[in-house]
C-alpha cells in the first residue's frame, strides 16, 4: 500500500504562504476553452480543483486531462461523489461532510471510494468538510440531505473543526456553498484558525478581492474561488 503519497500538495498549502484555487465544475466546463479559461485566472492561482456536487455528464475526467494538459498547477479533486475519482489528478480531498449527519458522507462515499484509490497514485488528503449557512441553499446540502451550520453559532462550528482535526484531517475546509450570498464571516474564520493546527480552507460565495482579503487576514490559508470566473 506505499503507493500512496502524502504531505505533497498539502506542504504547498503551508501557513503564511497564502494559495488560491479556483474550483473548476466540470458540468459547467468546455475543454475546448481551457486555455483562455486558464489565461484569465489571476496570477497568484496555486491551485486547481475540480468538482461538483454531481457530475452528471461524467466529464470529470477529460476536465482534468485538459488542465493538466495545459497548465503546471496542481490539479486536486474536490468530488461530491466517488465516480468523480480520476487518476489523472494529482491529489484528492478525501471529504467528511462533518457539519451533517447523513452516514453515506462521513464514511458511505469514502468507503466506495476505494477501489479505485488502491488503483491510483492520488495524493489522498483527509479533510474535515464543514458546510455553513451561506444564506441561500447549496447544492451540497440538497444532494447531500444534510443542514448547514448555522453562521450565529460560532461554537459548533468551531468545535466540528477541532473534532476534525482529533479524528485525523489533516486540512478543515470551512464550506459556505457554491454561489453562497454570504461568504463565510472572517470572525468564524479566525475562531476555528484559533483552535486547530492543520491548515484551513475558505470557500462559497467569495466574489471580490475585499472578500478574499478579509478572508486571508482572518487566518484562511487557502482560498477556493469558483463561480466567479466561471463565464
Ligand atoms: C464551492 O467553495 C467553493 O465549493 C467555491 O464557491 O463557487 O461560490 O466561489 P463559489
Amino acid at each position: 500500500m506505499n503507493q500512496f503519497h502524502y504531505q505533497n500538495i498539502l506542504s504547498d498549502i503551508s501557513e503564511g504562504k497564502k494559495s488560491l484555487a479556483i474550483l473548476i465544475d466540470p458540468d459547467k466546463f468546455s475543454t475546448s476553452d481551457t486555455a483562455s479559461f486558464l489565461q484569465q485566472l489571476p496570477t497568484e492561482t496555486t491551485h486547481l480543483f475540480v468538482g461538483g456536487s454531481t457530475d452528471a455528464n461524467g466529464h470529470t475526467e477529460a476536465t482534468v486531462k485538459a488542465l493538466k494538459n495545459h497548465s503546471q498547477l496542481p490539479v486536486i479533486l474536490f468530488p461530491g461523489d466517488h465516480t468523480q475519482i480520476t487518476k489523472f489528478a494529482d491529489a484528492i480531498l478525501f471529504l467528511s461532510l462533518l457539519s451533517g449527519r447523513n452516514p453515506e458522507y462521513l464514511v458511505g462515499q469514502q468507503l466506495k471510494a476505494v477501489e479505485k484509490l488502491k488503483e491510483s497514485k492520488l495524493e489522498v488528503i483527509p479533510t474535515g468538510y464543514i458546510l455553513v449557512d451561506g444564506g441561500t441553499e447549496s447544492t451540497v446540502a440538497r444532494v447531500s440531505n444534510t443542514k448547514p451550520l448555522s453562521q450565529d453559532v460560532v461554537s459548533t462550528i468551531v468545535h466540528t473543526a477541532m473534532a476534525g482535526e482529533f479524528m485525523g484531517a489533516k486540512l478543515i475546509y470551512l464550506e459556505a456553498g457554491s454561489g453562497a450570498i454570504n461568504p463565510v464571516r472572517p470572525e468564524i474564520i479566525s475562531e476555528v484558525k484559533k483552535a486547530i493546527n492543520i491548515p484551513l480552507i475558505v470557500g462559497g460565495g467569495i466574489k471580490t478581492e475585499a472578500q478574499k482579503q478579509a478572508a486571508y487576514k482572518a487566518g484562511a490559508d487557502l482560498i477556493v474561488m469558483g463561480t466567479a470566473f466561471e463565464k
